[in-house]
């Protein structure tokens, strides 16, 4: 038994070798995909950005999602089966699967790659009354895809993808994404969609840089993560956390800025990296919308929204878009 565990081939730590030599390895700018941040500790991190009174997206989402559950709730078909892409906390989806609840008994699927997400959601949810939770451990798509292949004639589903997650899509993929989960669905079948939106500069910079430096703990965590899961010997003090806004595609990115000459080995991965002073590593683009974008995102991936409910106090979209 444990000469086994000890040979088996961890899948997902080759993959995450392979994306860290590869983002490492680039010609011109170095990057690392952003969904590596979500490891235990950075998961914990970003549920204490979540709480900064500089950072307003998640508590936004959750208002506008709170305040609305029941008119959400009347404007959808039934009966219905709601999945969600990434469970999170399962705090937020709590207030909608509540409305949904009071009308009819609701089968909720969340879909998520981490089996503690799931778990930890699946808790939350546990006491909602007329309520099925079936965890899915899957890719948001394949997921959706195994959902849906199951659902009986007749049932429409509502797809929740929330927390503007889909602000770390690249342009374009954005739509490549939503194209990809309107063909698992049929008309009529629904898409709510949490997008933070465009607002002043100092707002988005601060939320992205709080002086605390959670955000920085949470950026910097990435090589932390390397070094425990590859044996790498990143000197996390030697690398700073950057947040810029880059106008021309409307998105916060943030860096880590070697702040000297160094050579870095990553044992796992094969490989050995070197850094120029002020050179970056690109860790995550934060695209932020118009509602004018979302409409034209729901029209070119077949979907025509329906309905848009927006945060005044911190500017972001909750997009009602049905299949069409
Ligand atoms: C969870 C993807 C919405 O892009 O704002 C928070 C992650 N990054 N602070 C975002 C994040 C830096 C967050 N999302």
């Amino acid at each position: 038994m444990l000469l086994e565990n000890t040979l088996t081939i961890d899948a997902a730590a080759v993959q995450f070798a392979a994306d860290v030599r590869a983002g490492l390895d680039r010609p011109g700018q170095k990057e690392l995909s952003s969904k590596y941040f979500y490891d235990p500790v950075g998961s914990a991190l970003f549920e204490a950005i979540s709480v900064m009174p500089e950072y307003g997206l998640t508590r936004a989402d959750e208002r506008v999602l709170r305040q609305h559950a029941s008119d959400l709730a009347s404007m959808v078909p039934a009966p219905l089966l709601v999945c969600e892409l990434g469970s999170g906390s399962g705090k937020k989806t709590r207030w909608i699967l509540e409305s949904l609840c009071r009308l009819e008994p609701v089968s909720y699927y969340p879909i998520e790659i981490s089996p503690a997400a799931l778990a930890s959601c699946e808790r939350e949810l546990a006491q909602v009354n007329g309520l099925t939770v079936v965890g899915v451990e899957r890719d948001y798509l394949d997921g959706l895809r195994e959902v849906a292949a199951r659902r009986k004639e007749g049932t429409h589903l509502l797809v929740l993808f929330l927390g503007s997650t889909i602000g770390n899509f690249d342009s374009e993929a954005d739509r490549r994404f939503l194209q990809s989960v309107r063909q698992t669905l049929v008309p009529g079948d629904c898409l709510l969609l949490g997008a933070d939106l465009v607002k002043p500069l100092n707002q988005l910079l601060a939320a992205y840089d709080d002086p605390a430096g959670v955000t920085a703990a949470f950026n910097l965590n990435i090589l932390a993560r390397i070094n425990r899961e590859l044996d790498a010997d990143f000197n996390l003090r030697q690398f700073e956390h950057v947040a810029r806004f880059n106008e021309k595609t409307s998105s916060i990115e943030m860096h880590l800025r070697s702040k000297k000459p160094q050579t870095v080995t990553i044992p796992r991965a094969e490989f050995m990296v070197q850094f120029r002073e002020g050179e970056t590593i690109w860790t995550e683009s934060s695209h932020k919308y118009s509602v004018a974008e979302l409409k034209t995102l729901a029209a070119a991936s077949g979907f025509h929204c329906k309905e848009q409910w927006i945060d005044q106090e911190w500017q972001f979209a909750e997009s009602l878009f049905i299949a069409i």
